[in-house]
């Protein structure tokens, strides 16, 4: 595994040089679910498979900009599910991105995702391990990723992130964010996963929600390397990751570009999730 972290660390040093100097522009194409690719997000899955491929332990990796599984070796033991650079659009504003990483055993589901990685591109590049039950934050400087300290979630935050846009929730959706405004959470949505939930895990805790909503019934989030791999880390920061009704890292995945509604924040936060959407579908 530690060869697996190695790597992740190389190709987002690459990545950051790709960032600073390369062309925000669109491409001509269009990922598998039907994004617009960014010339950064080619470049970025580029250097990541890249890198992946001279690690002997990964058997198999999935990107959000690639539409098939991309085998690398029968021998290998790990299977990497990456976002290799989520909110890519964000450069052009100059806010923070980043890359998600879930490393699963077996097969990818949420049930076999056994670690996780993300690398957040802001005014510092930081980088937070989720592995054998601990989340562990790293920062980039003096060319190596040093370790800061351990995170772990309050049981009860001040944030909230609100995905997607109030004309698209669920009347009951709107109830929940209205009534955490009432108790005194600020806002704070970037439209940028990887820092928004970053932000919550720093700051000790509070919600991120991206619901189903009107145009997006099954959510927006991608189920193998955007919320399993954050699930992964809250609940090992000690909080909870819940789609409405049950704990995400125990849905069932059909397909590798499945979404799926996201619920990410303090124990408190949850049970308010959990309360309130018991009742919808
Ligand atoms: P991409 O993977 O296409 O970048 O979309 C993911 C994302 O940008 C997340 O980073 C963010 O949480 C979400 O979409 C924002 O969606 P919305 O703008 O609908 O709130």
């Amino acid at each position: 595994m530690q060869e697996i972290f190695e790597a992740i660390k190389e190709a987002s040093k690459q990545i950051q040089d790709v960032i600073e100097l390369g062309d925000t522009a669109k491409s001509e194409n269009e990922n598998s679910t039907g994004d617009t690719q960014l010339k950064l997000d080619i470049a970025s899955d580029v250097i990541i498979e890249k890198v992946f491929a001279t690690v002997p332990s990964i058997k198999a990796i999935v990107s959000e900009e690639q539409e098939e599984i991309v085998h690398l070796n029968d021998k290998g033991e790990y299977l990497i599910a990456y976002d290799p650079l989520d909110g890519s659009s964000l450069v052009d504003v100059n806010l923070s991105v980043g890359s998600i990483y879930g490393i699963y055993k077996n097969d990818f589901t949420g049930d076999n995702i056994i670690a996780s990685v993300y690398v957040v591109f802001g005014p510092r590049v930081e980088m937070v391990v989720a592995y054998k039950n601990s989340v562990k934050l790293y920062r980039l400087f003096d060319g190596e990723f040093n370790y800061i300290k351990d995170i772990k979630l309050e049981e009860k935050g001040k944030l909230t992130a609100t995905g997607s846009t109030q004309m698209c929730w669920p009347e009951h959706h709107k109830e929940l964010i209205n009534s955490m405004y009432k108790d005194g959470y600020y806002l704070r949505y970037s439209g940028g996963m990887v820092p928004d939930l970053h932000q919550i895990l720093l700051k000790g805790g509070g919600l991120f929600s991206y619901p189903g909503t009107t145009d997006k019934p099954k959510g927006k989030l991608r189920q193998l390397f955007e919320v399993f791999p954050f699930a992964l880390a809250y609940e090992y920061a000690g909080g909870q990751a819940v789609n409405g009704k049950s704990r995400v890292l125990e849905i069932e995945t059909t397909h590798i570009h499945d979404t799926s509604p996201c619920f990410f924040g303090s124990k408190d936060e949850i049970k308010r999730v959990l309360e309130v959407y018991k009742d919808h579908v």
